[in-house]
């Protein structure tokens, strides 16, 4: 795959800010990546394109939904932040060419996660948490943690977004609360959850 050309290609979707972001995300997956042994080149690209389907409008949205015969869930019908890791995945396979199962896995489930999130996954929904640009209380913290404790972080990802969601009164897909659950009962994170 030719980084150089999907850069150019997104660049032309994207907002400034947004690009900037998916950058960020790329490089933060590619460190993660060799820190943890997934093969980089697929954290590059799909830390690059997760949020390809971002700053579609809501009627090309639609567009795909029907195009492709994606199922919409009620919570993400109600919540619409949700529909552009559902749409992207279709969306990076068609503009961008990508076959692979794992990255267009992790591009679906950037947002959400979900349960047994495998490394590609995690690296994602990690990077797309902690990368340079993001600036949020306690994003130091996740960062650090991030360095020796993969799974650690991304339980510690999950809990901080259904904390804010509650606080905000949103409705919480079961993704999350599966992504959460999944990682609180592994034995290596050490939270002392009893099975
Ligand atoms: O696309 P980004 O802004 O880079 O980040 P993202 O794809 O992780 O998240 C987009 C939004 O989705 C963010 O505000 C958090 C929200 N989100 C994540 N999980 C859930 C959720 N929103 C709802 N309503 N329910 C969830 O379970
Ligand atoms: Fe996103
Ligand atoms: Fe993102």
């Amino acid at each position: 795959m030719d980084i150089k050309k999907i850069q150019q290609d997104l660049k032309s979707l994207l907002s400034p800010k947004r690009y900037l972001h998916s950058l960020g995300v790329q490089e933060t997956a590619i460190f993660l990546a060799k820190r943890y042994g997934c093969t980089v080149d697929k954290a590059s690209v799909a830390g690059l394109v997760h949020d390809c389907a971002k700053d579609l409008n809501k009627q090309q949205m639609l567009n795909y939904v029907d195009e492709f015969d994606i199922i919409i869930d009620s919570v993400t019908k109600k919540q619409t932040e949700l529909m552009h890791a559902v749409v992207g995945r279709e969306f990076a396979r068609i503009a961008f060419g990508i076959q692979d199962q794992g990255i267009l896995d992790a591009i679906r489930y950037h947002t959400t996660g979900r349960e047994g999130m495998t490394l590609l996954e995690k690296i994602i929904y990690l990077a797309d948490y902690i990368e340079p640009n993001r600036n949020f209380p306690g994003v130091d913290e996740l960062r650090k943690v991030a360095l020796s404790n993969l799974d650690k972080a991304t339980l510690m990802a999950t809990d901080r977004t259904i904390s804010h969601l509650i606080s905000q009164g949103k409705l919480i897909h079961h993704d999350t609360i599966s992504a959460r659950n999944s990682l609180l009962c592994m034995k290596e994170i050490g939270t002392g959850v009893s099975k």
